[in-house]
This record gives structure tokens, sequence and C-alpha cells, in this order.
């Protein structure tokens, strides 16, 4: 349950934050196939509140109507046609599933599929649930008390009652649709609100993987969960990694922390558990989040979006080339106020991304995948799988570099107006190499810098510290 069933040579997941479902078939098939990508979460799919003032915030896609697979991403046959289109491409689907709670109080409660549903009351009929299925009405107030985050309800959303067996079992028919379908695993919201044993009872009834979507035998779903523990407050995140890894938000802070410069990236020598992160085997890590690039959440200022490029790459190649943690890539729309939902036409229809020539995202798509220092990372990635970190050098501050295995090298400076100019130990063979962060190579020739590894494996490496990139990136399939 913690195997994100990647296919061999491929790794990461892409958050396609509020994408249609056709869109992300055909990204599947031209973009994230070619490029090694693994997986692709997908926003909510469940029938959703439909939200109109403020006027439909992409927030309403957490609000639960039914568990009909229809919202603003497409219908169930869209669905089920991008799960089995994206599988064909060796990209795997995870979806992100709200169990914890229904709606809050709205009057007229209807969805985007047409059903209705009577919150004050807790009446779903389209479920159907009804008010003994959900926790005693109080309002989360006190993270030092887990019955409190656990028992009463987040910012007023109703709290279903998972210890009640035929809850559990409408939500394991919700899964199962979803396995049927072909998915490979399910991003569990808010599931520092739910107890770990029910959680752990109702993921042991989940179907296996479809066997016809390419899955082996007996193979379980993978189970993620969004459990914010930062310290210091009564839930950790090492009750949930039983059965399931956990999002582990110290590392997107940190990680932020030290790229925005206030905390020198020598440090991240050791960077990992002994920073008081759960074992790698048990975290998916990124950088940022659908909630924390926008306040919601527990972001504090820290945490680097795509608002602050040069930073950001650097942090996302260092989460990429480092082996700890299963890396989740978030791919987002531009936003000027933190409930503002997707780019959408007058009727609320959500506008497709359109693509560049340079194949960057245009129309307030921001697509962070397809910018070359992300997507040429994931490539990084892929072809150092299961190598150490090794020839670790810093210069006592700000700028670092490392080896993986005999396969790889990167470095990075990010230290204000200091330039990077060293003679570093790679672990390559002798050869000329394409930077795969300032270009990409293009059959024998490369469209940014290129660095000549000597036979003693040693290259002069040189970053400039007005550069557009503070990365430089080599490895084996990278040679000219
Ligand atoms: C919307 C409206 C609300 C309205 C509500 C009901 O915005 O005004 O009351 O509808 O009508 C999303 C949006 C919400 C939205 C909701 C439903 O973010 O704004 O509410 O949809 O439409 C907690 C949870 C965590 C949750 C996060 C947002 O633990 O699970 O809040 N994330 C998920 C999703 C998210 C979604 C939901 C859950 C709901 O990813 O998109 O909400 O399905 C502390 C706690 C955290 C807690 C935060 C925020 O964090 O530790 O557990 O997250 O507070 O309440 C430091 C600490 C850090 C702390 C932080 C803030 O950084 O280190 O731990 O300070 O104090």
């Amino acid at each position: 349950q913690k195997d994100p069933h990647a296919l061999p040579g491929r790794s990461g997941i892409v958050h396609l934050f509020e994408w249609k479902f056709t869109d992300i078939a055909t990204e599947c098939e031209n973009f994230l196939g070619p490029k090694g990508f693994a997986g692709v979460q997908v926003s909510p799919v469940h029938e959703n509140l439909v939200v109109t003032t403020p006027n439909r915030p992409w927030w309403e896609r957490y609000q639960v109507i039914s568990y009909n697979i229809t919202s603003r991403s497409g219908n169930e046959s869209a669905f089920r046609d991008m799960v089995q289109r994206c599988n064909k491409e060796g990209v795997r689907i995870y979806v992100d599933v709200i169990l914890d709670h229904m709606t809050s109080n709205y009057p007229n409660a209807h969805g985007v599929g047409g059903n209705t549903a009577n919150p004050s009351n807790f009446e779903y009929p389209a479920i159907p649930y009804g008010p003994e299925d959900f926790h005693t009405p109080c309002a989360i107030n006190n993270y030092n008390d887990a019955c409190n985050v656990r028992n009463c309800e987040l910012s007023g959303l109703h709290d279903l009652n998972l210890s009640r067996e035929s809850v559990q079992k409408k939500m394991v028919a919700y899964l199962d649709t979803l396995i049927d379908a072909g998915v490979a695993g399910l991003r569990v919201d808010a599931a520092k609100h739910m107890w770990p044993s029910n959680l752990q009872i109702l993921y042991n009834k989940v179907k296996n993987l479809n066997t016809s979507h390419g899955f082996p035998n007996n193979a379980r779903p993978f189970f993620f969960q969004e459990v914010i523990d930062q310290g210091g407050e009564a839930i950790h995140a090492t009750e949930y990694t039983e059965f399931g890894r956990v999002t582990e938000f110290k590392y997107g802070r940190e990680l932020s922390n030290a790229f925005r410069g206030n905390n020198a990236i020598k440090w991240l020598k050791n960077f990992g558990p002994e920073w008081g992160f759960i074992p790698d085997g048990d975290a998916v890590v990124f950088v940022d989040n659908h909630d924390n690039q926008r306040g919601h959440g527990g972001a504090g200022s820290t945490i680097l979006t795509h608002t602050l490029p040069k930073l950001y790459k650097m942090a996302t190649a260092f989460m990429l080339s480092h082996p700890y943690g299963y890396p989740r890539i978030m791919s987002s729309y531009s936003f000027s106020n933190s409930d503002q939902g997707p780019p959408q036409d007058a009727e609320g229809n959500i506008i497709s991304p359109s693509i560049n020539n340079d194949g960057a995202c245009n129309n307030s798509w921001i697509c962070e995948h397809r910018w070359r220092q992300i997507y040429n990372m994931i490539k990084f990635r892929n072809i150092v799988t299961d190598t150490a970190v090794n020839n670790w050098w810093d210069n006592g501050d700000k700028q670092i570099a490392f080896s993986r295995g005999d396969k790889g090298f990167i470095a990075f400076n990010n230290q204000y107006n200091t330039h990077l100019m060293h003679t570093l130990q790679t672990p390559l063979p002798a050869g000329l190499y394409c930077d795969i962060t300032s270009g990409s190579k293009n059959g024998s020739s490369c469209t940014g810098k290129t660095v000549t590894v000597e036979n003693d494996g040693t290259a002069y490496i040189q970053i400039l510290s007005n550069e557009q990139d503070g990365v430089l990136a080599l490895h084996l399939e990278s040679k000219l």
C-alpha cells in the first residue's frame, strides 16, 4: 500500500490541479508519457457542491454531495477513458478522495451532477447518508486534542463517523469503482481528521488493483495520506505510516526555507529523517501543494511557489535529484485571490490549457511540469534511480554539489552575488556533457551550457550568481 506502482524507468507524481480529464489524457499521451513521469494526481472526482459565493472557488470540490463521478473535470466515461489512456502510456492515476466529511451547511445545496442535499439536517440522499452517520457536531478548535481533531468538524464540514460499518461500506463501493476504472492509488484528504484504526480497516476492504490495466495479481492500491504534522500537535504522521505513505509537510517547509536563503544549503547534506522527517519509504514529498501555495492548510510565508521561479526550480531540482521520499510536483494556474477557481468561461466551464510553440502553457495555466528545469530532472531521477548520494561537496555555505552513484552529477549555487567556479569530482566517464538545466540535449548538440568531464572524472563547473538558473545537472544520457 506504500508502492506507487510506477512502471520501471519512471518516477514522480504531477498534481494536475483542476485539469479536465480529457486534457489529462492528452497530456499523458503528448507529454507525461514521453518525458518519463510516473503518475498524475487528479482533483477530487466525486460530485461536489456548486458554490456560487464566491463564484465557483476551487475548494468547492472538497465538499461532497455524492460519490457519483461527475465534476467540472468531466463525467464517469471521460474519467474511465482518461485512466485507460494514461495507463496505456505508462502513467498512473491517483485520485484525491474526501472521506472525512460531506458539505458544510448551505441552503439549497446542490451538486454539479444535479443531486441535492439538506446539510443542516445531515441528509445526503444520493449516497445515502443520514444524521446517524455523522459525529455529533462540534468545531475543530484544538489541535492538541486528538479527539477534537478527529471527531469534530473541519471548517464546518459535516464529519462522517467511519467507525460505522455502513459508512465504510459506502466508501468502499466508491473506492472500488475507482479501482475498477484502473487507478493505481488514492490521496486520502484530511487523513489526520480520521482515526488511523478506522482507515486501516477501510483500506483493507478495498479491492486489489485491476489486472486488466496492467497491474500484477494481488497488487494493493497506493494510499498516500494528507497528514499535516509539523510538530507541536497531538497527532503524528507516524500513526498513519503502517498502512500507507504520508505527505511529509516538514520537507517543503525546510527546503523552501533553505533555498530562500534562510538556511545555508550545505546543511542539506543529511536531508531526511535526521531533520525529523518520517522514514524514506513512508514519505511523499513536495515543495508546495494546492493549499499552501495559496495560504491554506498551514503555509506560512516560507513555502516557495512558481511565483519565485528561480528559487522554486532550484528547490524542485534538489527534490528530484535527492533520493529521500517519493516526489510530487505541483502544476498550477495563476490566481490573484486564494479562492479563485481555475480558468473558466462565463458558464463556469473549465478552460483547457493551451500549449505554446515552446511547449509552455498559456491562458493562465502555469504548468510547472512543462518547465524544462523540472521535466529534465524527472529524467535525471529516472536515470539515477537506486543509486546513493556521494562526492558531496560544499563551500561551507550556500553552494553544493553531489553525485548519484556512477550516473549523475548536480551542483547548486544559492549564494547571492558569489559565482560558483570550481573543479569538482563527477562520477561520469570522460567526455562532453549537456547541462540539462540551462538547456536540453538535442541529437549531438546541446541548447544550454556544456561541461567537459576529464579522464579522472573531474570537471570545471561554473554557475554565475546572475545566471537564469542556479543549478547545473549532468547524467549518463546527457553525454554529447
Ligand atoms: C471552505 C471555506 C471555509 C468554509 C468551508 C465550509 O474556505 O471558509 O468554512 O468551506 O463551507 C479546502 C479549502 C478550505 C475549504 C474546504 C472545503 O482549503 O478553505 O473550506 O476545501 O471547501 C487543515 C487540515 C487539512 C486541510 C487544510 C486546508 O488538517 O486536512 O486544513 N487540507 C485538505 C485539503 C484542502 C481542503 C480540505 C482538506 C477539506 O488539502 O484543500 O480544504 O476537504 C494547522 C493544522 C493543519 C490544518 C491547518 C489549517 O496547520 O496543523 O492540520 O490543516 O492548521 O487549519 C503552522 C503549523 C501548521 C498549522 C498552520 C496553521 O504552519 O505548522 O501545522 O500553522 O495554523
